[in-house]
């Protein structure tokens, strides 16, 4: 027993005894006084002070405070003054009034330290003290971590933004050349257990397409409202399945319960969908193909804190083929099938609903409507979109009031080819990488890094991580009796939390 003990065990005793003699004296009928408002544990930089000022219930006649078993004080408040060396103090405070003595223990820890706490996949922001405002070339680092996993982003302004997978304590420092603060960041797991997978649905529209209305499936009197409970109900969880956008601008909108941390040089998710390798592809040395439908991906964290994605910036994942496909291995093979490869930055495109799902107005099913749906865009095009003999529902969202839809975002190149050149074989060739529903989910090119982002300005951004994903078809392309590319989306994976280690591509 040291003495801090000692002296714990004997003031307990006391208090026992002194309310055990309270009890059986009926002449003493006054409540015992009762501290409240302090912490059990401080931390107080050294040279620096803290003024303890407890709460008291009940009339008290006297506070006494000591400090390492030394009476320092006797008064309603304390200032504890931090010497210039390190050190550990048990500070007591006892509240007195006739016949009763109640009493606190506080654990005062001082250092060099500024000590902060946060949960695992949170975004912390740390904003430099006062002394370095004004101070030119600010910069944050992280000197020891328990874990590789981690992102300080904005490491040269004044406020940095930490974010780690694991708990534990990480030291920090910020300087300004001889000027610097070391931090300690204790990182605690959060009492909520947090989800790898995806959370919520935010939103969802896809375009018309020829499995909309069936994945998930529409029924009579769906709204808005209903539709969008059963595309969550697909997509939340690990045994998520899929869920169509239709043509191309269709779009769902996601969530984590937690910040996906954006590890350096590592992918940080994937959005899974149901993208396979063709297996019998007559076209010698062919690079990755099959059923290949790239969901261009937008992400945002939550700034403000409220758990939507509601005023944050959205990010474009800038995929290898956002702004021109010339790079893809089988770019020259779809100038020579006549493909139209160009890319669109600002696409718009307006469909409107069907004047039939039937040819003649006759109630036959499985029969293909050239003039099905009609589509404008904002590069002066038009055309119709075609109903195929293998899905005769309506291809128009059925839950939609409006009479036309319009989508925006990022038209990519087609990348269908008819490899059998007989319209019997088609191949849709996936893109590099940074897409949804363009590699097999469990291959690595379906991971994304968070530091592919770009502003809307295409500049390169520095994100601690997301919170949201919104998915949209990328590619606007009729495959003949496969139908158009219509991208699926499934699991949701946060692959840090998963344990899943895939090195970015750096583009
Ligand atoms: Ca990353
Ligand atoms: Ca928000
Ligand atoms: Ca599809
Ligand atoms: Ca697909």
């Amino acid at each position: 027993m040291n003495n801090r003990h000692k002296l714990l065990a004997y003031l307990t005793f006391a208090a026992i005894f002194i309310a055990s003699c309270g009890k059986k004296d009926a002449a003493l009928p006054e409540a015992a006084p009762v501290i409240s408002g302090l912490e059990q544990e401080y931390y107080v930089l050294v040279k620096e002070a803290i003024l303890l000022s407890p709460v008291i219930e009940n009339r008290v006649d006297s506070l006494v405070w000591h400090v390492n078993g030394q009476r320092v004080a006797n008064a309603m408040k304390y200032n504890f003054q931090a010497s210039a060396d390190p050190g550990s103090y048990s500070l007591i405070v006892m509240a007195y009034n006739s016949g009763n003595i109640f009493q606190k223990v506080i654990q005062i820890t001082t250092g060099r330290y500024v000590n902060r706490q946060t949960y695992t996949n949170t975004i912390l922001t740390l904003d430099a003290s006062e002394k370095f405002a004004n101070k030119p070339n600010v910069k944050w680092e992280v000197l020891t971590a328990p874990s590789e996993l981690f992102r300080l982003s904005q490491s040269n302004t004044a406020s940095a933004q930490f974010s780690t997978v694991n708990r534990g304590v990480y030291k920090l420092r910020v300087s300004s050349g001889e000027l610097a603060d070391t931090l300690l960041v204790t990182v605690k797991q959060p009492d909520q257990l947090q989800s790898p997978y995806i959370k919520k649905v935010f939103d969802y529209l896809p375009a018309p397409g020829q499995f909309v209305n069936e994945l998930p499936e529409y029924a009579a009197g769906d709204s808005y409202e209903t539709m969008l409970n059963k595309a969550a109900k697909e997509l939340t969880g690990e045994n998520a399945n899929i869920v169509t956008l239709g043509g191309w601008g269709g779009y769902v909108v996601v969530g984590f319960d937690h910040t996906i941390v954006n590890v350096p040089g590592r992918n940080d998710f994937r959005i899974g969908g149901n993208a396979f390798g063709a297996n019998a592809n007559p076209r010698p040395n062919a690079p990755f193909g099959g059923s290949c439908e790239a969901g261009v991906i937008m992400v945002a964290y939550d700034k403000n804190k409220n758990g939507k994605p509601d005023e944050d910036e959205w990010y474009e994942i800038k995929g290898s083929a956002n702004f021109t496909a010339e790079n893809e291995p089988w770019y020259s093979a779809a100038v020579s099938k006549n493909l139209d490869t160009r890319t669109f930055r600002d696409y718009e495109m307006t469909y409107h609903r069907p004047a039939t799902e039937t040819p003649d107005g006759t109630p036959q099913n499985h029969v293909s409507i050239s003039n099905y749906i009609r589509w404008t865009d904002n590069q002066g095009q038009q055309g119709y979109k075609v109903k195929n003999t293998f899905h005769s529902q309506t291809y128009y969202p059925a839950w939609v009031k409006d009479s036309k839809l319009t989508y925006k975002g990022i038209r990519l190149s087609s990348n269908g080819l008819d490899e059998s050149g007989q319209g019997s074989y088609y191949v849709l060739y996936a893109f590099r990488y940074g897409y949804a529903d363009n590699y097999p989910n469990a291959h690595n090119n379906s991971g994304i890094d968070i530091d592919w982002a770009i502003d809307k300005n295409g500049k390169k951004v520095d994100l601690p991580g997301i919170d949201f994903v919104k998915i949209y078809n990328g590619v606007d392309q009729d495959n003949g009796w496969l139908g158009e590319a219509s991208t699926e989306v499934g699991r949701g994976e946060d692959l840090h939390m998963l344990g899943t280690k895939i090195e970015t591509i750096f583009p």
